[in-house]
């Protein structure tokens, strides 16, 4: 019988995952689902042929230069891939993959959910009754803002924007959009696109972020391009933290310019930032956009798709690196 390749399988992922992994590889599992050190997953990586991680293990270069020569691929379970120092990985030889597609839906309907929980207080509302402090009603109590006949902006017109473009038509919003390319009229579906996020942000009573993390987009949203969105506009981010100046947003958030903000990704991860924490104007998860059943066995799967690729001697189909 052949050897079957190696794989580390660096977080606990679906049974129907483990299964497939089980069947097709030697599997190294991590079912009690620790989080490795720097120098641990360097360890582990040792003797793997493939490693399967998730944007919570970081190949730095060094992280990189560390790794044996048979390991011919890094198959991860995300979409992002700003963990990984591409140009690093390209230079050793080593395949990088990523999993696009499967996780748009979920990570859309988390964007809609963070713009309805932050236009319509849902965080506020939810701790208040939760902590036994809802003890008066009045018409004049709790209210928010409406997205009906709206207008949605959006950072980063890739598959997940253009999914959530597509749920926020449903509520009646009209779509702007910034993106490095504009798209072809059937993909843009009467967004308005603009050249500029400067020129854009005066439009958005909604402005959701969508693009990649880079040198280019950290810190985007920040004090001079929150200055440029209408009062009482909505920040939604289910990206990455790195996209906003964290501070510059509480100062915005402080001062009533902006109505609220809906985050779903934060500058430090676990744990986001107890001074967005402490303001009532904030709806909050914990990067949970792609985390659902469905999406999580689609993800292990395209993971596995592209290192079977790799091992077969064919191009994975999502290739980044
Ligand atoms: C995941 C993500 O939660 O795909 C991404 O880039 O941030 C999320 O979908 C995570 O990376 C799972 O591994």
């Amino acid at each position: 019988m052949p050897h079957k390749p190696v794989v580390l399988v660096t977080r606990r992922l679906t049974d129907a995952v483990h299964a497939r992994l089980r069947r097709d590889y030697q599997a190294i599992l991590n079912l009690e689902d620790r989080v490795f050190s720097r120098d641990e997953l360097v360890e582990r990586c040792q003797s793997a042929d493939a490693v399967l991680p998730c944007h919570s293990e970081l190949f730095s270069a060094e992280v990189i230069a560390a790794l044996p020569a048979r390991l011919k691929v890094i198959a991860n379970h995300s979409v992002g891939v700003d963990h990984v120092d591409l140009a690093a990985a390209k230079a050793k030889g080593i395949v990088v993959t990523n999993t696009p597609d499967v996780l748009s839906d979920a990570t859309a309907e988390i964007a809609i959910l963070c713009m309805l929980g932050a236009a319509r207080r849902a965080s506020e509302g939810d701790r208040m009754v939760r902590e036994g402090r809802w003890d008066f009603w009045s018409p004049a109590f709790m209210v928010g803002v409406q997205t009906t006949g709206k207008r949605f902006g959006i950072v980063g017109m890739g598959r997940v924007g253009q999914v959530t473009a597509m749920r926020a038509r449903g509520f009646g919003m009209t779509v702007h959009y910034h993106n490095r390319h504009r798209l072809a009229a059937e993909l843009e579906q009467g967004a308005v696109f603009h050249e500029t996020i400067e020129e854009m942000l005066p439009q958005c009573d909604v402005l959701s972020l969508h693009c990649p993390a880079t040198p280019e987009t950290a810190g985007l949203i920040n004090t001079a391009t929150l200055a440029l969105l209408p009062d009482g506009a909505i920040l939604v981010n289910t990206a990455r933290g790195a996209l906003v100046d964290e501070a510059a947003l509480i100062d915005a958030l402080k001062s009533g310019r902006l109505f609220a903000a809906g985050l779903d990704v934060f500058a430090t991860e676990p744990g986001g930032n107890p001074a967005l924490s402490a303001l009532e104007n904030v709806f909050q998860l914990p990067h949970v956009g792609s985390a659902t059943r469905e999406t999580r066995d689609a993800m292990g799967f395209r993971a596995l798709d592209n290192i079977d690729a790799v091992f077969a001697g064919r191009e994975p189909g999502d290739r980044v690196a």
